[in-house]
């Protein structure tokens, strides 16, 4: 049966109305329904939910409306900005109180963006409650176990992407003595080369390096499809994270890019996931 709540403020002058409408739009707030009609003009904000709070206690502001945010220093920046262009600087600091803790682990000000009309903004010291919003790897290697397979074939760029993914597990704390690299002939050997280190229990990652470049490959599209689904299969079905660094470019120049010219190193970013997987495969493990 209930089916809103509006909060209604009658403005003392058109002025008044015009600026509160001013100040509210800045903020980023959704528009309302409006009306222009000779007698009456409405300017509507809304938010996506709405409270009506009765408080036994006292409150820290005298503003009769208290708007809950999720960024309160972003908020304060352009309530500022607002006030300085709108009232001058001596004035606007008259209008906006300094940002305060409440008793209800929050922080909060008040800001008039006309004299007489206060508004109160607040925000959740922690908004999630301690609730970690999701489980997340870390990016530390230490302690891991890689394998890296990596194609002979397109050597120019493979070796650069080798060198980028053994750069990132280094430099992420991984030993030297815990980083088998393997060579296959080419991206088609990958997935068995992959699959057999992944089953010997003694990697915790395998991280696989290639490039496929559609110009000088027969068969590119089967090659591909063959790579990739074994490559995902041994990862399924062992259980070990398989990062996939084979490129599928239309040329050497692309490819190029991508292991360390202008699109950042492939093999870095792979490396970086493999590390990255094997960390929330242990807290997963840690958690069930
Ligand atoms: C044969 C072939 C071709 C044409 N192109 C590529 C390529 O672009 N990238 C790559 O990694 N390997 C290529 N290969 C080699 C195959 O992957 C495989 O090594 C050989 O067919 C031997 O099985």
């Amino acid at each position: 049966m209930i089916k809103g709540i509006t909060a209604i403020r009658q403005t003392s002058t058109p002025a008044v109305f015009d600026k509160l409408a001013s100040f509210f739009t800045v903020l980023g707030f959704e528009r309302g329904k409006d009306w222009d009609e000779e007698q009456s003009r409405g300017r509507a904000f809304l938010a996506p939910l709405g409270n009506l709070e009765f408080i036994d206690g006292v409150l820290p502001s005298n503003a009769d409306v208290f708007v809950e945010v999720t960024s309160l220093d972003s908020v304060r920046e352009v309530a500022e900005k607002w006030l300085t262009k709108n009232v001058g600087e001596t004035e606007a600091s008259r209008r906006i109180t300094a940002t305060a803790d409440t008793d209800w682990k929050s922080r909060i000000f008040t800001v008039e963006p006309a004299p007489g009309v206060a508004f109160s903004f607040w925000e959740w010291l922690d908004p999630l409650k301690g609730k970690p919003v999701a489980l997340e790897g870390d990016l530390s290697a230490e302690g891991m176990r890689f394998a890296i397979v990596v194609a002979r074939w397109n050597a120019v760029i493979t070796d650069r992407l080798l060198q980028g993914a053994l750069d990132c597990l280094y430099r992420s704390g991984a030993k030297k003595e815990d980083v088998q690299v393997l060579r296959v002939p080419g991206a088609w050997e990958i997935p068995s080369a992959a699959r057999k280190v992944a089953e010997t229990g003694k990697v915790d990652a395998v991280v696989t390096l290639g490039v496929l470049l559609r110009g000088e490959t027969a068969h590119y599209e089967a090659i591909y499809n063959e790579v990739s689904r074994g490559i995902g299969q041994s990862q399924q079905e062992t259980g070990l994270p398989h990062a996939f660094g084979v490129l599928t470019c239309e040329n050497l120049e692309q490819a190029l890019d991508r292991a360390g010219l202008k699109a950042g190193n492939k093999g870095f970013e792979a490396a970086s996931a493999a590390i990255e997987m094997v960390s929330l495969h242990r807290k997963v493990g840690a958690t069930a």
